[in-house]
């Protein structure tokens, strides 16, 4: 520093407090605020500010006056004039509003005005001297006057208010005391930041947020794997038993009905049934295979899995060999008929014509000649009939045995369908797992990512504070000894070191 300089620095009262407590903490950062030669007067709503504003600006022709509104952000005033209406006790709000305007200035002077129109405008002055002191103790020392800027008859009355500003700024320290207000407000407001951020409280409740979010993902993840795997395991036995009991009783209805036909069939339509069931079973095994597809679609449709419900039906419709009715190989049965209906005839002839002979005995040559045509008819229609009857039985025993055959084919059918369709839903669900675990994992990454950057931001907050703290509380102590008031953190930390 050169002599002009040190000279400068004595005679600056700001300079000087500057560097007071740059020799206490050196390198903490200096208020910024730009202090204008302005007086502000403030006060809540209607209190009589614009009033005392205009009275005061005819009063102190060499001092701009002017409302808090009127400063741009970053300037602060020589002084501020507080007015509060002697018609209203002072609230904490309106003590708000004075801490607001004068952060940065240590002169303050409280006005009650309107004391023209009320007579007890004293008691409301020693009410607001006392809420304001309590409010902070920054303002006991705070000094008091009465005013009428617009009264309702006579002149304005503010003598008291210019004597006290006059004295203020002229007589008193007053541009020291502004800036270690000014330095006060800052290394309070640095402090609190400091230690605020260090405690982190916003950042505490996100981090259990995360912290619950995480958990969260990990459980849905495990749950909802073993749950889908359960599901499609219980899903599948039921589809298994449930379209093999669809085939039987498919099957098995079939069978009654075509056993029901046989029973009545004549050997004119015995061709035409062999095609007939045919037809019956080949239906039969696409109905089941029909079941059996739009069954298992809406297993996956339920299990939200989208395999092709035609899957396994790719597998072409088995051929089915029922074979024919074993109905031709009967020559043996045949001649054994033909001999017992021969008898039969035989008998029948011989009983008629005996009849005959003995009611009749001129009519014997026709009697012989018509008994031997019932005999011969009575052999033949005894023939058909037994043939008859034995195909119906063949029929009967080869349509049981072709539904039987169909009845293993179609259960084979959904036996095997019913597996392949396990096993597509199984690769599904393990590919879409797969695809859950990837995402709920970069999930889980971004979240332990933001937890990792909040974990960083708190030690590098605790690691600003244990640096600073104690610092600016060093400083804060040494600006409130200098102003005139207690500090008791200040004072033990000071203390310590
Ligand atoms: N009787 C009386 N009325 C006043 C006085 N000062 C202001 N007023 C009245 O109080 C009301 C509000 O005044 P104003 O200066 O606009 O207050 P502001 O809202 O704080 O700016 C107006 O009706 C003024 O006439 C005063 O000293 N005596
Ligand atoms: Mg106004």
């Amino acid at each position: 520093m050169t002599t002009v300089d040190a000279a400068a620095a004595n005679s600056d009262p700001t300079a000087q407090v500057d560097a007071l407590v740059a020799e206490v903490v050196p390198g903490v950062r200096a208020p910024t605020v730009r202090r204008c030669d302005v007086v502000v007067v403030t006060g809540p709503w209607l209190a009589g500010v614009s009033s005392m504003v205009s009275v005061l600006t005819e009063r102190l022709p060499r001092r701009l006056v002017m409302e808090a509104a009127e400063l741009t952000p970053g300037e602060v005033p020589l002084a501020v004039v507080f007015v509060v209406s002697a018609a209203a006790a002072l609230t904490e709000s309106d003590c708000a509003l004075l801490d607001a305007v004068a952060a940065h200035t240590d002169v303050v002077i409280g006005v009650v005005s309107k004391i023209d129109a009320h007579r007890h405008w004293r008691q409301m002055q020693a009410v607001a001297r006392q809420t304001l002191a309590e409010y902070a103790p920054r303002y006991r020392g705070v000094p008091w006057v009465g005013a009428a800027a617009a009264p309702q008859r006579g002149v304005p009355h503010v003598d008291d208010v210019v004597g006290e500003l006059v004295d203020q700024l002229e007589g008193g320290d007053s541009d020291r005391r502004n800036r270690l207000r000014s330095w006060e407000f800052q290394l309070r407001t640095d402090a609190d930041r400091v230690d605020h951020d260090a405690r982190a409280h916003g950042r505490r409740t996100r981090v259990m947020q995360l912290q619950e979010q995480r958990d969260e993902v990990v459980r849905q993840r495990r749950m909802s794997k073993s749950e889908r795997a359960i599901a499609l395991r219980s899903r599948i036995a039921q589809a298994r038993v449930q379209l093999s009991h669809f085939a039987r009783k498919r099957c098995s209805s079939v069978r009654s009905e075509l056993a029901e036909d046989a029973a009545g069939m004549s050997r004119r339509r015995f061709a035409e049934f062999e095609t007939y069931v045919h037809d019956r079973l080949g239906a039969v095994v696409a109905e089941v295979d029909q079941g059996v597809t739009d069954h298992l679609a809406d297993v996956a449709q339920e299990l939200g899995l989208s395999i092709d419900p035609g899957a396994g039906q790719a597998a072409p419709s088995p051929q089915l060999d029922i074979g024919r009715p074993p109905l031709a190989s009967r020559r043996l049965e045949t001649q054994l008929m033909a001999v017992l209906g021969v008898g039969f005839g035989l008998g029948v002839a011989l009983t008629l014509s005996r009849i005959f002979a003995h009611l009749a005995p001129e009519l014997a040559a026709i009697g012989v000649a018509g008994c031997a045509g019932v005999g011969v008819a009575a052999t033949v229609w005894v023939v058909r009939i037994r043939g008859l009857l034995r195909d119906r039985v063949v029929l009967d025993r080869w349509v049981g045995e072709a539904t039987n055959g169909v009845r293993l084919v179609a259960q084979e059918r959904v036996g095997l369908r019913v597996v392949a369709a396990e096993s597509a839903l199984t690769a599904e669900l393990a590919g879409r797992n797969e695809t859950e675990a990837a995402r709920a994992a970069s999930r889980v990454a971004a979240l332990d990512r933001e937890l990792h950057e909040h974990a960083a931001a708190t030690a590098r907050a605790v690691a600003v504070r244990e640096r600073q703290l104690p610092g600016l509380r060093l400083a804060l102590a040494k600006v409130r000894a200098e102003l005139g008031e207690s500090d008791p953190v200040g004072a033990a930390v000071a203390a310590d070191e």
